[in-house]
């Protein structure tokens, strides 16, 4: 605003915030909000988390930010703080380097703060700040989702934007019923999902999702069935990469189908990799299942590859790595590296026509959008991380290490209440048996204990998650099993 004040509508001037002048764009720093303690939620004052680095600027009581996906109050009492990122490590507030086991939250697929991704971030905010690309748009959408559909599998020549995973879930979706709507198949409304499937949180997302306390608070969308999850540690504990055992669990959908009848039913959703829920990798011969299941039938496959793309099965997309091509890929996390959120559904020829050309040719074919879609930043941020992966072949580079990732995954076997280990691509999954009377507080103790050994990881339920940087390597792969193996070995 450079110093000019916005009239209020009744012409006098808004006062400033809390009569402070807010501080403009020429180089002035923001108000310094650094200090020398913080207070926990409890009052308790804290020693100064922001002793390790001047350059960045704390909040000074931990109370206002809701968190999410948190237990609020147990972190408030112990905060864990990163205040800056390079590579393959994250700086703790309290000075020390944590390696980063799960890129982020399955998402820096490069690692953290690269030049590249930086740069254009800053240039475009600088050239562009926004666009809309409601009835308008900018040079850089377009330039990207042909990128995007270059990389998907073919066929698929079609990219939507949103911002995040849950909302690419809540998008194909809707297309998929109006897909079916735009062929005269309008009774198919009903969707399939798994259980134990994550697919976000918007009301859509959580009703095909299967995860038990994402979903039962809250109303659900009617009309959703879902298939039973494909985990099996009965026949399958510690497979090496692709369970052998489970194909049939595919079946069951030919059951759902009898009992709804096909011509009520849209779409088939499923993660192709289940990351979220503990990483449930498809038994060998699930996913071309399901797919021929729904060609014979009508029905839509949808790919949740929100982690699964961008390299992390050592293809661009899972679907790749499979062979199984759906009809609508929702993607996120990776592809702007983690940085500008963004999130982008994929979609078959097909369906982009069908909706398109069932429309007058004047009027607006698909009623969705977000005011978000293909911002300039995600954008640019999104083209210079799909330039790494290209430059460094990052994609191809977990084929070149993912049998060290399995092997020393795997020496795990044997360590103190390790009951499975499982892999695929440079994902990597331990479960723990829970304690008897108090599930997932084993995983917790593990996951505080790494972090304490200076190594994030991810825990869900009794299950941790592992899921690095495309850019790890050997010796870091080395460092985070040999800190992993330190805490398993001790833990109660
Ligand atoms: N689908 C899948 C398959 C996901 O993994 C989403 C949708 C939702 O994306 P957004 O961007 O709306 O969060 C995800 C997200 C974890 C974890 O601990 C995983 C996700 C998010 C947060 C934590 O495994 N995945
Ligand atoms: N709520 C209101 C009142 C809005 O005006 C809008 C967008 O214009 C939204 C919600 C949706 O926001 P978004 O487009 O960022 O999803």
């Amino acid at each position: 605003m450079r110093g000019t004040r916005l009239p209020d509508s009744r012409g006098t001037r808004l006062p400033d915030r809390r009569g402070t002048r807010l501080p403009d764009s020429r180089g002035t720093r923001l108000p310094d909000i650094s200090f020398s303690a913080w207070r926990a939620s409890d009052g308790t004052v804290g020693d100064n988390p922001n002793e390790a680095s001047d350059m960045t600027h704390l909040a000074n009581d931990l109370d206002a930010f809701w968190m999410p996906f948190t237990a609020n109050r147990q972190f408030k009492q112990t905060p864990r703080l990163m205040v800056s990122a390079d590579g393959m490590y994250y700086q703790s507030h309290d000075g020390r380097q944590i390696l980063d086991g799960v890129a982020g939250l399955w998402c820096c697929n490069a690692g953290h703060n690269r030049r590249k991704i930086v740069e254009a971030v800053q240039k475009s905010v600088a050239t562009l700040d926004f666009a809309p690309t409601f009835q308008m748009a900018h040079p850089q959408a377009f330039t990207l989702a042909n990128r995007l559909t270059a990389l998907a599998p073919d066929g698929m020549d079609h990219a939507f934007f949103c911002n995040s995973g849950s909302e690419a879930v809540d998008s194909a979706l809707k297309m998929a019923l109006a897909y079916h709507r735009a062929r005269g198949e309008g009774t198919r409304t009903r969707f399939i999902g798994r259980e134990r499937g994550y697919h976000g949180v918007g009301f859509g997302g959580i009703s095909v999702g299967g995860i038990v306390n994402n979903r039962k608070h809250f109303a659900l969308l009617p009309g959703v069935d879902h298939l039973r999850h494909t985990h099996d540690p009965a026949r399958n504990a510690f497979s090496l990469g692709q369970p052998e055992h489970g194909a049939e669990f595919a079946d069951e959908l030919e059951r759902l189908i009898t009992l709804h009848d096909a011509g009520n039913i849209a779409a088939v959703i499923v993660e192709p990799v289940a990351g979220s829920t503990g990483v449930l990798i498809p038994p060998r011969g699930y996913l071309q299942k399901l797919r021929e299941i729904c060609d014979r039938h009508g029905i839509l496959l949808i790919f949740d590859e929100v982690i699964t793309g961008f390299g992390r099965l050592g293809t661009a997309f899972a679907a790749q790595r499979f062979g199984v091509t759906p009809d609508l890929i929702t993607a996120a996390k990776g592809v702007t590296n983690g940085t500008v959120p963004m999130g982008v559904v994929l979609a078959k020829s097909e369906l982009y026509q069908t909706i398109t050309e069932a429309a007058p040719s004047h009027s607006i074919e698909f009623f969705h959008g977000y005011t978000y879609s293909a911002h300039p930043l995600a954008c640019a941020a999104a083209l210079a991380s799909l330039e790494i992966y290209e430059e460094e072949d990052l994609f191809a580079r977990v084929g070149l290490i993912e049998a060290h990732w399995q092997k020393r995954l795997h020496d795990l076997a044997g360590l103190p209440h390790v009951i499975d280990l499982r892999n695929l691509g440079l994902i990597g999954a331990i479960e723990l048996a829970p304690r008897p009377g108090a599930p997932g507080s084993r995983a917790y103790d593990a996951f505080v204990a790494c972090y304490e050994q200076g190594l994030l990881v991810r825990v869900t339920g009794d299950i941790i998650a592992l899921s690095p940087p495309l850019i790890i390597e050997t010796a870091e792969i080395d460092q985070l099993f040999d800190r992993l193996a330190g805490v398993l070995s001790t833990l109660q």
